[in-house]
């Protein structure tokens, strides 16, 4: 290692680093070495300055409103059916595609591999979220005569196991030349007291930036060149643990169409205040969510002379975009968020410390900080029976248990009406 590193990692207080060169062998200390010359010491500060920020006073700097919405249910047929008619008419045309974020682990889960992986034993059989979705997505394709583009964002740690597993189950039968894989990126965990963490392997700690981090990864890897050579003016993307999500909704692409707007969002009415989803809300006159890790506790609470939660429209992870819109987001940097999250790491002694509680901070963009940059954006309201079936806990609310159940209503219903 030259001096002109050690100077540098001094000069940005990461001499600690050094350290573990001194106990590294040779193969460890090339890896190091490698992680080292790649640091952006400029982005670490700037994370590190954002650690723990007091997120309530963060949002009392805002003006923040009540957003309008359109309840699928409650419109006209004539106006459903307008919207309806607009929606299709694009799908048929080739102009729809659909974008899965699979970046994610099923580590709430307690399931060791991607998210998307996870098997729920739902009727007739068990299938993978994954398969859920291909389900859905083919369902599509039978009913509009064409066969959609499907681009599955995944992370670093899953990329490869997500591909594997597509690769073994046969791509669910969806033709393999219409499935496009990309990566998202990463970003370092930082210690409370601002020093990059390394891995048994002499690797610093990284985790995925946040699935806000979508825009800049699609840009990149030449997914929205692709989208554009196709001819695709209208992209969806959700998220990968939603048993009922309904990729193709076209009722929410007409609607978004006749407003005028380039983006557009379905939402369903928040269950409770304590409810872990994002809300929409007005922030400074522009189309926001508000993280349910961010969302105040009184404003969690507040209520309309109605008594409906005054910030009761869930975001659910539905969310629509023209391709302008994408370029547009793509093309501006998110803001991060800081997690303090417990993160295991080997000290300068070359031991393994298991964390027994927070000791490290995570920074994540999030996906719907892209909207701030329009002026308006259609919400549907639609219901959770059909649309928002999370599977996020390993029990009780939101998960596997409760996912199956509504899953299994909801198609079995769906038979009954067929
Ligand atoms: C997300 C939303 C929340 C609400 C809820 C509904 C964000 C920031 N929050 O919260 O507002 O809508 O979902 O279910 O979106 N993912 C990646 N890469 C990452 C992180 C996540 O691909 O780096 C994917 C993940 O695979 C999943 C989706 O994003 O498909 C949501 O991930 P999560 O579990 O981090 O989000 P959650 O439940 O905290």
């Amino acid at each position: 290692m030259s001096d002109n590193y050690t100077e540098i990692l001094k000069e940005n207080g990461q001499e600690h680093l050094l350290k573990y060169l001194e106990i590294a062998n040779e193969e460890q200390k090339k890896r190091l070495i490698e992680d080292i010359k790649n640091i952006d010491f400029k982005k670490i500060k700037e994370l590190y300055s954002i650690s723990n920020k007091n997120t309530d006073k963060a949002i009392e700097s805002y003006i923040i409103e009540h957003t309008k919405f359109v309840d699928k249910y409650k419109i006209s047929k004539e106006e459903f059916d307008t919207y309806k008619n607009i929606g299709e008419e694009i799908i048929k045309n080739g102009e729809y595609a659909v974008v899965t974020m699979a970046g994610g682990q099923g580590t709430r889960l307690g399931h060791n591999g991607p998210k998307g992986t996870f098997i729920l034993n739902v009727k007739p059989q068990p299938k993978s979220l994954f398969e859920i979705l291909a389900d859905g997505i083919k369902r599509a394709n039978d009913k509009y005569g064409i066969t959609l583009n499907w681009y599955i964002m995944t992370s670093t740690e899953n990329n490869e196991k997500t591909q594997k597993y597509f690769e073994e189950q046969k791509y669910f039968g969806y033709p393999k030349e219409k499935i496009k894989f990309f990566k998202q990126g990463n970003l370092p965990l930082i210690s409370e007291d601002g020093k990059l963490l390394v891995d048994e392997n002499f690797h610093i700690k990284y985790a995925a930036d946040g699935n806000g981090c979508i825009y800049k990864s699609m840009k990149k890897d030449g997914i929205l060149d692709d989208m554009k050579k196709k001819n695709i003016k209208w992209i969806f993307i959700g998220s990968v643990d939603n048993a009922l999500l309904n990729m193709v909704d076209p009722v929410l692409l007409g609607l978004t169409v006749s407003e005028g707007n380039s983006i557009g969002s379905k939402s369903v009415v928040k269950r409770s205040p304590e409810e872990p989803v994002g809300v929409f809300c007005k922030k400074n006159n522009r189309p926001a969510v508000i993280e349910y890790t961010e969302l105040p506790a009184e404003m969690a609470h507040e209520r309309d002379e109605d008594g409906e939660l005054l910030f009761g429209e869930s975001h659910i992870m539905c969310n629509l975009y023209n391709i302008e819109a994408l370029e547009k987001i793509s093309e501006n940097n998110l803001p991060y968020h800081s997690a303090h999250k417990k993160a295991s790491y080997m000290d300068e002694n070359g031991k393994m410390i298991k964390a027994e509680k927070a000791n490290a901070y995570k920074y994540e963009a999030f996906i719907f900080d892209g909207f701030v940059f329009f002026d308006g954006i259609s919400i549907l309201r639609g219901r959770r029976e059909e649309d928002f079936a999370p599977v996020k806990n390993k029990e009780g609310q939101d998960s596997p248990e409760t996912a199956i159940k509504l899953y299994n209503d909801y198609w079995e219903k769906m038979g009954k009406i067929k």
